[in-house]
């Protein structure tokens, strides 16, 4: 069985200048491509857009700065567990079974901030005919109260300890843009786009699009990025925006 997993980008799904309002247009459109699709397997994970980030700003946590004010807690989990719903509601109106899984009750940090997201639960999702949403979250760090998870680290963790053959990232533009706003088609190493993404040094490893590049060249499986029109042909197999491959 071949696994695929495919990251919504919360400012595909949401209203990112609204606090708490979903694109539903788009996200009814990305739920209709995959509802039509032939994959195997399938692991979702969505991001936070205007539902995670709002709440996540008003209390001042991020992914270094935690927090242990219960109120911080329960805002913005909570608000993530209803986009969660939302896009659960999408995905069954289309005859998807799909299943939450909720980061904050399973995924922890160290004093090193390295995260740890078991596993075993989801794998028997899959093997029961499930398909999986987990979702940018806050989880328990050790020393700091909660720290917020991005689903781009969801994605890398998930890809990496359940061998993912395939992994896309639905984002609001169709991929990695050169200097002229171009789609750059493929990127096999860093340095050949440092210039247009920025400092390769910097330690944020899964924020913006520098940061996603840099940690799938080093996840090692074929990623693409690109945009929600694109969704269908990625899940029907096809390398859609920017490819990424440290393989080449
Ligand atoms: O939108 C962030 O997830 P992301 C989730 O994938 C929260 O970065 C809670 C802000």
């Amino acid at each position: 069985m071949s696994l695929t997993v495919l990251k919504l980008g919360g400012s595909v799904i949401t209203d990112k200048d609204r606090a708490d309002t979903l694109d539903g247009e788009t996200l009814g459109k990305v739920s209709d491509a995959i509802g039509d699709a032939t994959v195997d397997d399938l692991v979702l994970v969505h991001g936070g857009g205007s539902f995670g980030h709002h709440h996540a700003s008003e209390h001042g946590v991020s992914k270094t700065t935690g927090s242990s004010d219960i109120d911080a807690v329960t805002d913005i989990h909570g608000a993530m567990k209803t986009l969660n719903n939302f896009v659960l509601s999408r995905l069954h109106d289309r005859g998807i079974p799909a299943v939450p899984v909720h980061p904050f009750s399973a995924a922890v940090r160290d004093a090193t901030a390295s995260l740890t997201l078991p596993t075993s639960q989801i794998e028997t999702m899959l093997e029961e005919g499930f398909v999986p949403v987990l979702h940018g979250d806050v989880v328990a760090h050790e020393g700091e109260g909660v720290t917020v998870v991005s689903g781009d680290e969801l994605v890398v963790s998930v890809a990496r300890h359940l061998d993912a053959d395939r992994v896309g990232f639905c984002s609001t533009v169709p991929g990695v843009l050169d200097e002229n706003d171009d789609v750059i088609p493929e990127i096999t190493a860093y340095e050949a786009v440092a210039d247009v993404l920025g400092e390769s040094e910097s330690t944020d490893v899964t924020g913006g699009m520098a940061g996603k590049v840099r940690s799938l060249l080093e996840l090692g499986a074929s990623a693409s990025i690109f945009s929600p029109d694109d969704v269908s042909s990625f899940l029907d197999g096809e390398t859609p925006g920017t490819r990424i491959d440290a393989a080449g």
